[in-house]
């Protein structure tokens, strides 16, 4: 039985040659900054013109928190862009986002599954204009993600995290150690 890889590398997301990566979208699906401003420039407008579409059938209200969704993914070496809108970071109702944080990993698994894809990049969801703390973040993606291994995502060869820059990165880095997950080197 072949087993998920769970990659880590820093870098920019929109460079990354895999059949789908995931954007930290908002619920507007019409741009933004960060993750979601670089692969809207780099990809070029047939993702906005895909993503103006969807707003105007079926997600009228725009995507909700913790959901996913796909498009194409334009000039951009991936096949398509997931789409998925991270929680923004409050104390207060610390175990609600968490739980939607967690959801962004499982529903842009089954996506990317779903279209048939074997390679998925994400970001760090939420921890850039969202405000989550990076430690807490790559706690839960790396836990959310090495648990779907056992169920939807074990069609893929591999989920790579992208991270940009150096704190990012390590901060995947010691968690990724602390599950085990460094013997999965590309
Ligand atoms: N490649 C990989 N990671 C990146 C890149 C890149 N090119 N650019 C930034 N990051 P953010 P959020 C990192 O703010 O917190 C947008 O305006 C960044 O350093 O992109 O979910 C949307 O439209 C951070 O670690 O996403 C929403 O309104 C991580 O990606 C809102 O921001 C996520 O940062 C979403 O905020």
């Amino acid at each position: 039985m072949t087993v998920t890889r769970i990659t880590l590398v820093e870098g920019d997301i929109t460079e990354q040659q895999v059949d789908a990566v995931v954007n930290a979208a908002n619920s507007s699906l019409l741009g933004g900054g960060g993750v979601d401003g670089a692969i809207h420039r780099k990809g070029g407008p047939q993702i906005l013109e895909e993503c103006r579409r969807l707003r105007a059938g079926h997600y009228g209200k725009g995507l909700s928190t913790g959901h996913a969704l796909a498009t194409t993914a334009g000039r951009l070496p991936a096949r398509w862009v997931i789409h998925t809108v991270g929680p923004v970071h409050r104390a207060e109702e610390y175990d609600k986002k968490a739980e939607q944080l967690a959801s962004c990993y499982r529903e842009s698994l089954r996506v990317a599954v779903e279209l048939g894809a074997r390679t998925v990049a994400f970001p760090a969801v939420s921890a850039g204009v969202y405000g989550w703390p990076l430690e807490d973040a790559a706690r839960i993606a790396l836990r959310t993600v090495a648990a779907a291994r056992s169920g939807p995502a074990r069609e893929l060869a591999e989920v790579r995290f992208v991270l940009f820059g150096t704190e990012a990165y390590l901060a995947f880095e010691r968690e990724w150690r602390v599950l085990g997950l460094d013997g999965d080197r590309p």
